[in-house]
């Protein structure tokens, strides 16, 4: 059922949704009205009670704005194809025709109470035919399509969204067929053909094998089909057994070849989806950052009770406190690189997650548990997200553009260096700055927020949508005309929600996908 809560949000929203669009609140609120048994939208009504400044309503409204801007483009562009490219004006289907822009915008839309663009979405997702021949990202399609539907389903108790997260999920399924159980990376839509990429030697990435438990579990709450969490729980039972195997000085564990994680609580970023061997080095940025994220959350989502993905998590963050986390001479950035042979000093705007999920744990009190034994307290946990976040935003605030690079390097004057420039419309700061600001309430991270959504809308804004852009060093910046659907999932979503009240998806009753995707706690 949707909690009283809930749709006294939706009406929050929606009134500005209204608003905005200038659509007759009558009219609309008939397009609201259930439209079969098993099927509903949230019932909306105009704004009570509403306590947000205006300051962050005006902010709400110019993301609001943003959000159906790049949602027209790709209807007037691209409808009905994977994504939008924006700046060339036409559809582009790397992804098999699966459509994931409609699938990651289709809970963004509801929740700014934008119904006919909802409405067109959730159209675009049931017409998506996953009956085709292409070899899909297990992780990927986890993440966006089978997390979307889960959230909008919980949204909607709308039992079409839950129909499709079970057919893409089937669909992943042997995936899972390995001697281990940990999934390959990708599947055969028909016929279920796995694979893993040439790259990565046949061995299976950390971020992906582990970033797929948040939906397999729910879906199988969801559905009463164990199957699902079956499956993907194999790769937390060889995570826990490898930890309580005498990781990570045990070699046995290793591929022959691989360096010994320096230090507990840090994982390899490969594993051997045969044999179970871990190779790789370690860090929180790409292919491994979202498997530590979904050691809290799956404790979080279901209930606090599974004391191994408590444990793991804490080892993690005792990991980063000691050893990742530095800080640089003279100038005081506070960043996390990578660990392998050695330390490597770079930061990836990917790994500016970190302080949302630092703040995630301690608003969960995953760092209060008793007997624990641990180093650190709330305290320096906090201390080091805000600390990891001024960096990150830093890196934004002192470039031509007021945008951050994908990656840069710390040099030993305190001083850094852009290693990669791009910026492909990320979400991971913004998403760090609202939980943020759910935990401080210092209107100085909305602040930070605004000058990022001013900066992209001068910088990769398109008549047509909002682009990636190739350096954000350089002024006029060069577009790559690309525009990753999680833009709507998380970049925007984030925005939205940072600019709203915090009763609107409260932290102590959803918990977000990797892909900003909202689910309920079980
Ligand atoms: C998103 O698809 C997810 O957040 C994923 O976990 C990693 N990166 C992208 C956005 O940058």
């Amino acid at each position: 059922m949707i909690s009283v809560r809930f749709v006294v949000v939706v009406t929050l929203l929606y009134a500005t949704a209204v608003w905005l669009l200038h659509v007759d609140p009558a009219t609309s609120a008939a397009l609201v009205q259930p439209h079969g048994p098993q099927s509903r939208v949230a019932r909306v009504s105009l704004d009570e009670g509403v306590e947000l400044d205006s300051s962050a309503r005006r902010r709400r409204d110019a993301v609001v704005e943003m959000a159906l801007h790049a949602w027209k483009g790709y209807v007037q562009f691209a409808a009905g194809h994977d994504e939008l490219k924006p700046v060339s004006r036409r559809g582009a289907d790397g992804w098999g025709g699966t459509g994931p822009t409609a699938f990651d915008a289709l809970d963004l839309l509801l929740l700014m109470g934008a119904h006919d663009e909802y409405a067109q979405a959730a159209a675009m997702v049931s017409r998506v035919n996953f009956d085709t021949r292409f070899s899909a990202s297990v992780f990927e399609t986890t993440i966006r399509h089978v997390g979307a539907m889960i959230s909008a389903f919980e949204m909607t108790d709308d039992e079409k969204f839950l129909r499709i997260a079970r057919k893409v999920a089937d669909k992943l399924l042997p995936a899972f067929k390995t001697k281990t159980g940990i999934a390959m990376h990708q599947v055969g839509l028909t016929g279920g053909a796995t694979q893993n990429e040439q790259w990565c030697n046949g061995k299976t990435i950390l971020a992906e094998a582990g970033s797929l438990q948040l939906e397999f579990r729910k879906l199988s709450a969801l559905s009463g089909e164990a199957k699902y969490a079956r499956a993907a729980t194999k790769f937390t039972d060889h995570v826990v057994k490898t930890s309580l195997n005498g990781w990570p000085t045990n070699r046995d564990l290793y591929e022959s070849d691989a360096p010994t994680m320096p230090h507990r609580g840090l994982w390899p970023s490969f594993v051997d989806p045969v044999s179970g061997k871990w190779s790789g080095a370690a860090s929180l940025a790409s292919l491994s950052d979202s498997y530590y994220e979904y050691l809290l959350k799956q404790w979080i989502l279901f209930g606090k009770k599974d004391d191994h993905l408590l444990s793991l998590y804490e080892d993690t963050v005792e990991a980063i406190l000691h050893h990742l986390l530095r800080y640089t001479p003279k100038t005081h950035l506070a960043y996390i690189g990578h660990a392998g042979i050695g330390f490597e000093p770079t930061l990836d705007h990917l790994t500016c997650f970190v302080p949302g999920m630092l703040i995630l744990g301690v608003m969960h009190g995953a760092h209060e548990q008793p007997g624990r034994g641990r180093s650190w307290t709330t305290d320096d946990v906090a201390t080091a997200a805000v600390d990891l976040a001024s960096t990150c935003y830093r890196l934004y605030l002192e470039s031509p553009t007021g945008i951050g690079p994908e990656i840069v390097s710390f040099e030993s004057d305190g001083t850094y260096s852009v290693m990669n420039p791009k910026y492909i419309l990320r979400p991971e700061l913004i998403e760090s700055l609202f939980y943020l600001h759910r935990y401080t309430e210092d209107d100085k991270y909305r602040d930070w927020g605004w000058s990022i959504a001013e900066a992209i809308n001068k910088h990769c804004r398109t008549d047509a949508g909002f682009t990636a852009i190739a350096d954000m060093r350089k002024v006029p910046a060069e577009p790559k005309d690309s525009m990753e659907s999680f833009f709507f999932a998380e970049t925007l979503k984030y925005l939205f929600l940072l600019f709203s009240s915090a009763d609107v998806l409260p932290l102590d009753e959803f918990v977000f996908n990797t892909e900003g995707h909202p689910f309920r706690i079980v």
